[in-house]
C-alpha cells in the first residue's frame, strides 16, 4: 500500500487531495497543528476512529515551524510520496506578518525537505508553488515567465519553489512544484475574496447581514475548481521524471465578474450592498494572472473540468445549503409563510 504524508491536510487543498488518495487505496498522513478550537472540520467526512477497523488516515501534531518533530515524523512513517501543502497562504496577511510567513511558507519547506534527507529516505516530493510568484509579470504566465513576487507570501513561496529544484539537482530527489493558480471551492477559506463574497451574499439575502466590505474589484485571476487542481498534484508526483507544471484554466474574470455571476445566481444586485473599505487593499498589488497549462496537458494528460460560471453556481449553492444547515429555524419560517 502506498503511504503519502500531506502537510496542510485540514486546508482546503489537504483535504481534498486525502479523500483522492484514499479513494485510490492510498495510506494517508497527515499534519495538524494544535488548536484550541476544532480545526479538523474539512476532514469529517473521511476521518475515523483510530479504534475502528481497517482505518487508513492517521493525524499527527507537527508544526512547520519545529524541525525536530518533522524529522522524527518522517522517519517514522517513511512515506511514499509527501505532499507539502502547509503554509501560512493568505496574502493580504502576510503584509502584516512577513516574519512568520517567510518562517512557515518559506523555511518550512527548507525543514520538510531536510527531514527527507536526515530520515535517509526517497519519497517523491511536492511542493505546492503558487502563481502569485508572477507577481507583476503580464499574463498569460507559464513554466518560463520570470518570477516577480509582490508580497512576503510570494517572496516565501519562491524560496520554496527554488529549494525544491535545489533538492532536485544536488540530491537527484523525486521533487516537482506544481505551480497552481486560484483555485476554490466550498472549502475555501472564509476570507478568500470568492468565498467572502458567496458567503455573504448569501447571508445579504437571509437578511443576516447587509453590506459586504471588499478591496480592489478590478483585480483578474485565473479561478478553477480546487479538485481538479488536488488531482493534478497526484499526477504530478506520478510522473516519472520530476518537473515543474503550471496549472490552470487558462481564463481570466475580474472581482467584479465574479460579483456578477454570484449575484445573478442569486438573483441580488450586488451593487447597492458592496462598498469599498482600503483596509482589505494590498501594499503591492497583483492586478492580472492567467495560466498556460499547455504543459500539464501534454505531458500529463491534466485538464480542467469545471467552468467560471459552474464554478460560482456549486460555491453559492453550497453557501445556502451551509446556511440552511446552520439555521433550521429560518427554514421553517420561510416554508410556513
Ligand atoms: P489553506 O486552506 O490556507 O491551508 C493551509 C494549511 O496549512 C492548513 O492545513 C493549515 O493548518 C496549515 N498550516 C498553516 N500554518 C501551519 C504551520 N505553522 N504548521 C503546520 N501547518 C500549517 O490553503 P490551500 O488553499 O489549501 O492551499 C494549499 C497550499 O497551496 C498552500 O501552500 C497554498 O499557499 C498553496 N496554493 C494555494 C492556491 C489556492 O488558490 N488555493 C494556489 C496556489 C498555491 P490550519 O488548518 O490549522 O490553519
Ligand atoms: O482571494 P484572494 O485573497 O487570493 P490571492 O491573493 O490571489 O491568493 C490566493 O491565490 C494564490 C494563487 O495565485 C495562492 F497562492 C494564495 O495562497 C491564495 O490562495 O484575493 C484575490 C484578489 C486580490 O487581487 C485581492 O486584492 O481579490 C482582491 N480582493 C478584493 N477585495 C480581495 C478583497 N481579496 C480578499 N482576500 N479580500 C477582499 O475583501
Amino acid at each position: 500500500m502506498t503511504k503519502a504524508l500531506i502537510t496542510g491536510i485540514t486546508g482546503q487543498d489537504g483535504s481534498y487531495l486525502a479523500e483522492q488518495l484514499l479513494a485510490r487505496g492510498y495510506e494517508v498522513h497527515g499534519l495538524i497543528r494544535r488548536s484550541s478550537s476544532f480545526n479538523t472540520g474539512r476532514l469529517a467526512d473521511i476521518y475515523r476512529d483510530r479504534h475502528e477497523n481497517d482505518v487508513k488516515l492517521f493525524l499527527h501534531h507537527a508544526d512547520l515551524a519545529e524541525s525536530s518533530r518533522l524529522v522524527r515524523l518522517i522517519y517514522e512513517i517513511q512515506p511514499d510520496e509527501v505532499y507539502h501543502l502547509g503554509a501560512q497562504s493568505h496574502v493580504r496577511v502576510s503584509f502584516d506578518i512577513p516574519e512568520y510567513t517567510m518562517d512557515v511558507t518559506g523555511m518550512g519547506t527548507i525543514r520538510m525537505l531536510e527531514a527527507i534527507r536526515d530520515a535517509q529516505i526517497t519519497p517523491r516530493f511536492y511542493q505546492a508553488s503558487s502563481s502569485e510568484m508572477f507577481g507583476s509579470a503580464p499574463p498569460p504566465q507559464g513554466e518560463n515567465t520570470p518570477f516577480h513576487p509582490r508580497s512576503p507570501y510570494a517572496v516565501a513561496k519562491v524560496m520554496g519553489f527554488w529549494a525544491a529544484v535545489n533538492y532536485r539537482e544536488s540530491y537527484g530527489m523525486h521533487a516537482s512544484n506544481g505551480i497552481l493558480f486560484n483555485h476554490e471551492s466550498p472549502r475555501r477559506g472564509e476570507t478568500f475574496v470568492t468565498r467572502k463574497i458567496t458567503r455573504a451574499l448569501v447571508r445579504i439575502q437571509a437578511g443576516l447581514q447587509e453590506k459586504l466590505y471588499l478591496g480592489n474589484l478590478d483585480a483578474k485571476r485565473d479561478w478553477g475548481y480546487a479538485p481538479d487542481f488536488t488531482e493534478a498534484m497526484w499526477m504530478i508526483v506520478q510522473h516519472d521524471e520530476p518537473g515543474d507544471y503550471v496549472i490552470a484554466t487558462g481564463e481570466m474574470h475580474s472581482v467584479r465578474d465574479f460579483l456578477n455571476a454570484a449575484g445573478e445566481h442569486l438573483g441580488i444586485d450586488w451593487e447597492k450592498v458592496v462598498e469599498i473599505d482600503p483596509t482589505y487593499y494590498r501594499a503591492a498589488e497583483v492586478d492580472a494572472l492567467c495560466g498556460d497549462a499547455t504543459k500539464a496537458r501534454e505531458e500529463l494528460g491534466w485538464e480542467p473540468t469545471v467552468t467560471f460560471d459552474e464554478l460560482v453556481k456549486i460555491m453559492v449553492d453550497a453557501d445556502v445549503k451551509q446556511l440552511a444547515d446552520e439555521r433550521p429555524g429560518l427554514n421553517i419560517r420561510a416554508e410556513n409563510e
